[in-house]
């Protein structure tokens, strides 16, 4: 029986892409397939992401007959089988906010997802080349890919859509910093709102939008996440924080206390790190703040 995944899912309707040999076929066309009853007697609902088995019926469409197990599933985009976050901040329209990055960043760390940060909107910072080289920098070493685009002159993204080759991504970032851009400049022929455009026609355009994952070529696919601005994941606990921060996680293991929140206590190979400018200010400063955060959420409820 063929197996697909499903690449849109709406009204009732799922939209599945044949797979062969596991691989998303680009010469193959989208069957448009209902789903068997018994998932939902089984509480169960199939996702935008999902690998399937299908069959097809005699009116030229599909039915989804069996889901495969899912190796993740997103909330918020409602996505199964995403493997990469791509987390994307502009540099210039709104300015760069490092403190929001690291608190993306933890998020997704959490998850166990796979990242990339894209700089964009380069085109706005030409000035300032060494401020972009110097967060750039600042990531790279901690362990992060950086990557930095401009839609308006098209820099970068054709390495962003080769770098998306064969995954499920997620595009994740706040309203504005050029999402719907930058999709644009990776789709031929695809044109969705961008802000001007939308903020023209008014806030409900919006609402009746659904998730699709955008075929991008060479079997990548990214999620379309039309008016969500942060990922949601499962709570995090305030003791979980500091294994959400990459780089200190090796230093963590040599710290004197157990359970050591880095923030006082002697011995402590973090403070002593960043003490030695081996961890950033900006980090070690956002650590502090979350920490601080989510004890005093802990504290209120
Ligand atoms: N100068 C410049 N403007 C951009 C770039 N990318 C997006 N924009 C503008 O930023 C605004 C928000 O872009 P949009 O793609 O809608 O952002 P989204 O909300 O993240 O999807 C729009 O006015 C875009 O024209 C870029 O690379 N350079
Ligand atoms: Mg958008
Ligand atoms: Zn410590």
């Amino acid at each position: 029986m063929p197996e697909g995944v499903i690449v849109k899912a709406l009204s009732g309707y799922y939209y599945v892409k044949p797979l062969r040999e596991g691989k998303i076929s680009p010469e193959d066309e989208i069957v448009q397939c209902r789903a068997r009853g018994i998932f939902k007697k089984r509480g169960q609902s199939p996702l935008v992401g999902d690998r399937v088995i299908y069959s097809l019926t005699e009116n030229g469409e599909g039915m989804v007959d069996e889901l495969h197990p899912r190796d993740s599933e997103l909330i918020r985009p409602p996505v199964a089988n995403v493997t990469l976050a791509v987390l994307l901040f502009s540099v210039r329209e709104p300015d760069l906010n490092l403190q929001l990055l690291d608190k993306f960043l933890v998020h997704i760390e959490h998850s166990g997802l796979d990242t990339i940060i894209v700089l964009t909107k380069r085109d706005l910072a030409e000035e300032d080349g060494e401020g972009i080289a110097h967060v750039k920098e600042l990531y790279e070493q901690i362990g992060y890919e950086v990557m930095v685009t401009s839609s308006r002159t098209g820099s970068g993204s054709e390495e962003l859509r080769k770098r998306l080759a064969g995954a499920i991504s997620v595009f994740a970032g706040q309203s504005g910093v050029g999402k719907s851009s930058l999709l644009n400049r990776l789709v031929p022929g695809l044109s969705l709102e961008t802000s001007e455009i939308s903020m023209r026609l008014g806030r409900g355009r919006h609402t009746t939008r659904h998730v699709e994952l955008m075929d991008i070529g060479d079997g990548g696919y990214v999620a379309d996440t039309p008016g969500f601005s942060q990922l949601d994941f499962l709570e995090l606990g305030v003791e979980e924080l500091s294994a959400c921060f990459r780089e200190f996680v090796p230093l963590a293991a040599e710290c004197k206390f157990r359970g050591c929140s880095h923030l006082h206590e002697p011995g402590c190979r973090v403070i002593e790190a960043w003490e030695a400018g081996e961890i950033s200010d900006s980090r070690y400063e956002h650590y502090k703040l979350f920490f601080n955060e989510m004890k005093d959420k802990k504290r209120r409820y």
